[in-house]
C-alpha cells in the first residue's frame, strides 16, 4: 500500500464544540480541511493506529467524499480495521454500540446533527473513544491544540470503489481491512432486549401512531423496529428515506421544523402518539394528543417511570440532567430516592457517569435523553420507552402528564433562542451580564447568580464557565449561555424555569407562566437593546 505524506499548512478555526468539530460544508470541503481534523484526531489518539475503528455517520451531503478520505488517512495512519456502516448511514447511538460491541479503539461519526444539510449546509466531525462516547475534554483540546501546528497527513492510495461500500462483506485491501456492516441490526436487537415488544406490539394493535424520521439516519432503523418488528403501518413512519439534504429542513425535531406533526397532533384527527427524531438520530421529539412533552419533563417522566421498562426493572443506579434542563428530574430523585446529577451541556458529561455506574438515565433539553446501553443519547430508544410506558399504564400521553404533575408539581420550561447574532454583541452582553451578577442577589427575589462551573465527581476535575445562572425564590431559573455547535454568528440561548406545585396552576400556558421571566430577563441582560431583535428567533 502506497501512503503519502502531504504538506499542508494548519488551519486556526478547528475548535471541537458542544459536539466534535461542526462547520459550513464550503468550510469543510476546502482543501486539506478535512484532512487537518481527521490527522489530529491520528496524531493525538496513537491506540487507534493497529487497532479497529468505526466510521459512521448521517449521511449528509459531503459524507460521501469525506468516508473515502478518511479510510485513506486511517489506512495511512496504520489502523487495522474500519468497520463501516454500508451505505454510510447510521444513528449516532447505533454507532456508540458499534463502538462497544466491537471493542473498537475508537470511532469517527460525521454528521452536523439537526442542522441543515446539503451543498449551502453543515458538516462535522466527532471523535467517540474506546468508551462508545464523545471524548472527554481533555481530548478534544489536545486534538485542536494539534490542528493548529501539525504540517503533512499521512494519505494512502486505496482501491476504493462506491459499489464496494455499500454492501455488507469484509475487504482486506493488503492489510488494511475495511469490514461494511449493516447498520440497523445490531441496534434493534439492543432495542429489543430494553423494551417489552410484547406488551408494546399489543398496544400498537389498538392504538395510533405517528413517526417521522425527518430524512435522518434513524429512518431505516425506524422501519426495522417499528415496523417489521411491532407492526406500525409503513404510513405512520414518516420521512424514513435518509436523504442528503433531509429535504430541504433543517432535520431538527423541535416545534419549529417538526411544525407539521405538531399541528396534526392539536388537531381533530390526532393519532394517540407522535414522535420525530434529529439527523444523526440522537435526539426525539414526544407529543400526545393535544399534549407537547416537554424534553426536560420528559425525562422527569421516564424515570419516574422506569419500573415499567424491563431493563430498569430493578430501579435507576442514579440520574443526570445538564444545566439548563429543568430541575423536574430533581424533584423525581428526591421522591423516588435515587441520586440526581447536574452536569454541564454536552453528552461527555454523561459518559463519564455513566462508565462509572453512578447512573442509568440522563438527559437534555435540548431533546436529547439516554440510559446505560450506549454513551450517547438515544432518539429511538426515548420513543420505544415511551410506548412502553403507554403500553404498561394505558393512561395515554395526557393521562400520563396529569398524573406526573400531581404526583411532582409542575416545572415550566422553556428556550429561547436569538441565532446569528453578532459574535462581538453576544460575547460583550455575557460578560457584561456576568459582572452585575453578585449586585442581583437580593433584588428581585434573586437568591443566587453565578457562572456555572462543575466539578465531576468521578475525576474531581473542574470545567468552568459553563452559562450564567440566575436563581429566584419559589422555584425559578434564568440560564444564559452562548451556543457551541452553531455555524453563523453566535446563538444566545435563554433557558427560563418556573416551578409550581398549585393543581390550579398545571393546565395554565406555559409561555404565559414564563412572561414574566422572560420580561426580566431583557431587562437584566438588556438582550432586545443589545441585538436589536425583539424577540427570540426560535422557543422551544
Ligand atoms: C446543543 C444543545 C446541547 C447538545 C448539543 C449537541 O448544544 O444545546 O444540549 O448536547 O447541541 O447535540 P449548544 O452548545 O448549541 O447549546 V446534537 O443532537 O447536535 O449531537
Ligand atoms: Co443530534
Amino acid at each position: 500500500m502506497l501512503v503519502q505524506t502531504i504538506e499542508t499548512t494548519p488551519f486556526d478555526d478547528q475548535q471541537p464544540g458542544t459536539s466534535g468539530l461542526r462547520k459550513q460544508v464550503k468550510v469543510f470541503s476546502q482543501p486539506h480541511y478535512l484532512e487537518n481534523f481527521v490527522q489530529a484526531i491520528f496524531n493525538v489518539v496513537p491506540e487507534l493506529s493497529g487497532q479497529t475503528m468505526v466510521l459512521g455517520g448521517d449521511g449528509r451531503y459531503f459524507s460521501k467524499p469525506a468516508v473515502e478520505t478518511i479510510l485513506r488517512l486511517a489506512a495511512g495512519n496504520g489502523v487495522k480495521r474500519v468497520i463501516l456502516a454500508a451505505g454510510g448511514v447510521i444513528a449516532t447511538p447505533a454507532v456508540s454500540h458499534l463502538i462497544r460491541i466491537n471493542k473498537a479503539a475508537g470511532g469517527m461519526l460525521l454528521t452536523a446533527s439537526h442542522n441543515p444539510g446539503g451543498p449551502d449546509g453543515d458538516f462535522g466531525v466527532k471523535y467517540n473513544a474506546a468508551d462508545g462516547g464523545s471524548a472527554p475534554g481533555k481530548v478534544m483540546n489536545a486534538i485542536y491544540a494539534e490542528t493548529k501546528k501539525l504540517s503533512a497527513y499521512k494519505l494512502a492510495d486505496l482501491p476504493l470503489n462506491a459499489a464496494m461500500l455499500e454492501e455488507p462483506g469484509l475487504h482486506d485491501l493488503g492489510g488494511f481491512e475495511i469490514e461494511i456492516v449493516d447498520p440497523v441490526t445490531a441496534y434493534a436487537d439492543l432495542m429489543q432486549a430494553q423494551f417489552d415488544f410484547k406488551i408494546i406490539g399489543k398496544w400498537l394493535k389498538t392504538h395510533s401512531i405517528l413517526f417521522d424520521a425527518m430524512h435522518g439516519a434513524t429512518g431505516p432503523a425506524a422501519v426495522e423496529i417499528l415496523g417489521n418488528r411491532l407492526g406500525v403501518d409503513a404510513a405512520h413512519l414518516m420521512r424514513c428515506n435518509p436523504l442528503e439534504d433531509f429535504g430541504g429542513q433543517s432535520p431538527d425535531p423541535n416545534l419549529v421544523h417538526a411544525k407539521q406533526l405538531y399541528d396534526r397532533m392539536m388537531g381533530p384527527d390526532a393519532p394517540d402518539f407522535a414522535a420525530a427524531s434529529d439527523g444523526d438520530g440522537d435526539r426525539n421529539l414526544i407529543i400526545g394528543r393535544n399534549c407537547y412533552v416537554s424534553p426536560s419533563d420528559s425525562l422527569a417522566v421516564l424515570a419516574a417511570n422506569a419500573k415499567f421498562i424491563p431493563a430498569f426493572a430493578n430501579g435507576l443506579k442514579g440520574g443526570a440532567r445538564s444545566m439548563p434542563t429543568s430541575s423536574a428530574l430533581d424533584r423525581v430523585a428526591e421522591k423516588l430516592g435515587f441520586d440526581c446529577y447536574e452536569t454541564p451541556t454536552g453528552w461527555k458529561y454523561f459518559s463519564e457517569l455513566l462508565e462509572a455506574n453512578r447512573i442509568s438515565i440522563c438527559g437534555e433539553e435540548s431533546a436529547g435523553t439516554g440510559g446505560d446501553h450506549v454513551r450517547e443519547k438515544d432518539g429511538l430508544w426515548a420513543v420505544l420507552f415511551w410506548l412502553n410506558i403507554l403500553a404498561a399504564r394505558d393512561l395515554g400521553v395526557e393521562g400520563v402528564m396529569a398524573d406526573h404533575f400531581a404526583s411532582f408539581g409542575r416545572t415550566f420550561h422553556r428556550r429561547h433562542d436569538y441565532e446569528a447574532l453578532d459574535t462581538d454583541i453576544a460575547h460583550s452582553l455575557m460578560a457584561d451580564l456576568e459582572k452585575t451578577l453578585p449586585a442581583l442577589i437580593g433584588q428581585h427575589d434573586i437568591i443566587s447568580a453565578d457562572n456555572y462551573a462543575y466539578q465531576s465527581p468521578v475525576s474531581g476535575a473542574v470545567t468552568k464557565g459553563q452559562g450564567l445562572r440566575i436563581i429566584g425564590k419559589n422555584g425559578s431559573r434564568m440560564i444564559f449561555r452562548l451556543s457551541g455547535t452553531g455555524t453563523t454568528g453566535a446563538t444566545l440561548r435563554l433557558y427560563l424555569e418556573q416551578y409550581s406545585n398549585d393543581p390550579a396552576h398545571y393546565g395554565l400556558d406555559v409561555d404565559e407562566v414564563l412572561q414574566p421571566l422572560a420580561k426580566l430577563a431583557d431587562e437584566l441582560a438588556g438582550i432586545s437593546v443589545r441585538t436589536g431583535r425583539a424577540k427570540p428567533d426560535v422557543i422551544t
